[in-house]
């Protein structure tokens, strides 16, 4: 076969493709003992990664990084990779290493595996990996609040804590514009608490073990954090780290590596918007909505009909709500009744006793398996990571307990700041 690489060169063999050859995560709860550190963390998911891999540090050629809230390195790829000695190994093994941090908030993670797609695909780098680490549920109350408020409360005019406060604006938004409701929102909540509570890793399985799901009312009487957000309803603070590794097919082919059904990358979009939202908020648009609309066309034109797995970012519900609609599994101004419709399915389901066959219903909720921010595990910038493990786990056929029937194409979809970065990635098996 012979085709054109963007530079107009002309190559002949296999179109270059970036595979995901390794995925592995982990997430605490933190508080309880002393914290690992970043670099202890990100080395065990990495060694984990690479053996699933069957790769090796010797084969790495790019290491990117998004950065820590807790332990705050100046760039956080090169601390990382000086800390796990890397740049030795690249020096020994006479193959440069290419060290980038990435920057676009909880987007990071989907900015990284953009990046590490373009350095495979048109830099000719043959395997790379990206790396997450956090302990922000290890930090007390009034440090994590400290860090979390610094820039919103300076600049965005936001009341603390910041971050909740800024998604309050764009709820209140939706509900008034929308006809939203409070209790949709809560909803959001017990779908995604079903879906962690079949998830054996997810701090909802640990935490509430032998519960189905958290119920409306529980999430109704969780404490307001803010008039229309309660503490259910925000990211769960935790410790974690995960690790990705992405490899050319090439590279694999040559290395006897590659196998038909491999994960591969195969649309990418991303799009900015303000740091803060507007103080009276109007429809402008949104940055997720964009992001959407570019990795839709990357991917070959595809449309939500087309995707098995959503990955939709949720550290408040307006985030998954937004993003919803914007992925397209709902028109606009209709995902509150969306998630109506899929929590009254999934009571009745429970009702008749029949909630084990709710994956195998085409049209029940395909969104976060895992349980997603509110409900997995939240260490700040990582958490965008799971939905991209979980993505995988759907694509291999191994989400045990949660498999959705005969996944395909999955997409998903982080957010930075609050909406201030959106970065979008589809995914499907190779042919
Ligand atoms: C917390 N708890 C939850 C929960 N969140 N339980 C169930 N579901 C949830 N979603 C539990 C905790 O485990 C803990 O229980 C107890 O509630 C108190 O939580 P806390 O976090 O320790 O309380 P506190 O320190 O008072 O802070 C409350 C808070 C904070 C709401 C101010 O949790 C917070 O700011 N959360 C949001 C985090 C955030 O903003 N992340 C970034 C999202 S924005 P126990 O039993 O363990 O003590 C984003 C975009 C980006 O992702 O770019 O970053």
């Amino acid at each position: 076969m012979v085709f054109h690489t963007l530079a107009g060169k002309v190559v002949t063999g296999l179109p270059r493709q970036a595979v995901i050859v390794g995925a592995k995560g982990l997430v605490r709860r933190g508080r309880t003992s002393k914290p690992s550190s970043t670099t202890d963390m990100i080395r065990q998911v990495l060694t984990d990664a690479l053996e699933e891999s069957n790769l090796s540090t010797r084969d790495l050629e790019g290491l990117i990084a998004v950065p820590s809230l807790q332990e705050n390195h100046f760039m956080e790829a090169h601390y990382q990779a000086t800390s796990l000695d890397l740049f030795s190994t690249s020096i020994e093994e006479d193959r440069p290493l290419r060290c980038k941090t990435i920057d676009t908030g909880g987007a990071g993670p989907v900015s990284a595996v953009l990046e590490a797609q373009r350095m495979i695909q048109h830099e000719g780098l043959e395997c790379v990996a990206v790396v997450a680490a956090d302990c922000v549920g290890s930090m007390d109350s009034t440090s994590f609040l400290a860090k979390a408020d610094e820039i919103f409360l300076k600049h965005g005019k936001l009341p603390s804590p910041a971050i909740p406060n800024g998604y309050d604006r764009v709820t209140k938004y939706q509900m008034e514009t929308f006809g939203l409701t409070r209790d949709q929102l809560r909803m959001v909540v017990c779908l995604q608490s079903f879906h962690a509570g079949k998830h054996k890793d997810s701090l909802f399985y640990h935490k509430e073990k032998g519960k189905a799901y958290s119920s409306l009312l529980e999430v109704k009487e969780s404490p307001s954090v803010t008039p229309n957000i309660s503490l259910m309803e925000c990211a769960r603070r935790a410790d974690g780290a995960a690790c990705l590794i992405l490899s050319s097919n090439r590279y694999l082919k040559r290395r006897g590596l590659y196998e038909k059904g491999m994960v591969t990358v195969i649309g990418t979009g991303e799009s900015s918007g303000p740091l803060f939202p507007p103080e009276v908020m109007n429809e402008t648009p949104f940055s997720c909505e964009e992001a959407m609309v570019y990795a839709y066309e990357a991917a070959g034109n595809l449309t939500a009909d087309d995707i098995d797995f959503f990955g939709l970012y949720d550290c408040f519900p307006i985030c998954l709500v937004r993003a919803l609609e914007a992925s397209g599994l709902c028109s606009k101004g209709t995902a509150g009744d969306y998630i109506e419709s899929q929590y009254t399915r999934m009571m009745k389901a429970m009702g008749d006793g029949k909630e084990d066959q709710l994956l195998e219903d085409p049209d029940f909720f395909p969104v976060n398996t895992h349980g997603g921010l509110l409900c997995y595990g939240a260490p700040w910038e990582v958490p965008a990571m799971y939905h991209i493990i979980e993505a995988i786990h759907q694509l291999r056929g191994n989400a045990h307990g949660r498999q959705i029937e005969n996944c395909r194409r999955a997409l998903v979809y982080a957010n930075g700041g609050i909406f201030s970065a959106s970065a979008v990635a589809i995914f499907a098996k190779s042919l």
